[in-house]
């Protein structure tokens, strides 16, 4: 199986992140979850790592607003070149607004800080010296991905890091900078139909946004019930698309302590879905938070459990891009990833 992988992730490595309570502790999403998947990868014999080629801006601009792209590409170095304390320490610093745009009846205001508080929706999405770089390899794994997938009519795996589910068109969140799943959803949906379908434990709001009013790509999401999971404001089982997407969009909002049973009963619902829908393509939104003892997560999917969730969306029998999202139980990802992934070779 074709494996797109950039070591330009290692660039986007934030000294923190800020939890409830304004508690800072160390950044979840860090560069060892790729180590740690590397390593699992190195011992199949299937496992082919390709470097992803560049494929510019033009379909990330296909679903972000220019402005956000923008902020991200300069942030940075604004910051520095603005703030003596942040110049004199970088590493220790990371870009985090104490603002924010509520209800989006706010403008990009012209200062850092003001389009800080717009364009990031949360305190885990911190940029530092290497994020733009990172995310723009990351998204690029993923086109490379769909592309492999257009002409190839087979499925393969875009390593991306940081992850994508959780950035809309203009704002970034939950460690989220560039929607890798839709940038590669969008641009395979010239191609044909195409299913999203998210199994990171978080929701995936930034898809359900891009693709809100589109009847061309069916979203799906199965995942912590935003009652009381982050992204809290989003993956409601009555959103269900709008205008002309209306019906193109489902959610699947699972209780605490959901495991193997209650999972697998969902997922078969969101297949028969897909199966009605007919696509020609699938891109699978795939966070491995889901798993039991993830330090973010409270469901407890099993080894066993994501072998059987493997082997369902591959009977599909779909060319699939696999997109990786999250999951921090870093000791079990290798292991995790790899269960999944074995049913799609
Ligand atoms: C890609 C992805 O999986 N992003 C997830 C971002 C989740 N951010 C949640 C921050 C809330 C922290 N509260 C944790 C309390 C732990 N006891
Ligand atoms: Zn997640």
């Amino acid at each position: 199986m074709k494996i797109f992988y950039s070591e330009e992730h290692r660039k986007h490595h934030p000294p923190f992140e800020v939890f409830d309570g304004g508690k800072r502790v160390p950044y979840y999403e860090n560069p060892d979850r790729m180590d740690r998947i590397l390593s699992a990868l190195a011992k199949t014999d299937w496992a082919e790592l390709t470097k992803p080629a560049d494929f510019g801006l033009d379909p990330i601009l296909a679903v972000h607003d220019k402005d956000y792209i923008n902020f991200l590409a300069s942030c940075w170095a604004e910051w520095l070149a603005s703030d003596s304390e942040v110049a004199a320490a970088p590493e220790q610093h990371a870009f985090l607004p104490a603002t924010f745009a509520l209800r989006r009846k706010a403008r990009p205001t012209s200062s850092l800080h003001g389009r800080g508080g717009y364009y990031i929706m949360d305190l885990s999405a911190c940029i530092v010296a290497g994020t733009y770089k990172a995310a723009l390899a990351s998204a690029n794994c993923a086109m490379n991905a769909a592309e492999s997938v257009f002409s190839e009519q087979l499925s393969v795996f875009a390593l991306c890091r940081p992850p994508g589910h959780h950035a809309g068109r203009d704002y970034a969140a939950g460690y989220c900078f560039i929607n890798n799943a839709s940038v590669a959803a969008n641009w395979l949906s010239a191609k044909g139909k195409v299913a999203l379908l998210d199994i990171d434990y978080h929701a995936g709001n930034g898809a359900q946004d891009i693709f809100y009013e589109r009847n061309d790509v069916l979203t799906i999401s199965i995942h912590g019930d935003p009652d009381y999971e982050y992204p809290h404001y989003a993956g409601f089982a009555d959103e269900t698309g709008a205008g002309a997407g209306l019906g193109f969009h489902k959610n699947f909002p699972l209780p605490k302590d959901t495991g193997d049973e209650g999972y697998l009963t969902a997922l078969n619902e969101a297949l028969e879905i897909i199966r009605n829908f007919a696509p020609n393509y699938l891109a699978l939104s795939t966070g491995m938070d889901t798993f039991d003892g993830d330090p973010l997560g409270k469901f407890h999917i099993t080894r066993e459990g994501f072998a059987e969730i493997g082997k369902r969306i591959a009977a599909l029998n779909l060319p699939t891009a696999i997109i990786m999202e999250g999951g921090y139980a870093n000791e079990a990802l290798g292991t995790n990833i790899v269960t999944l992934l074995e049913n799609f070779k």
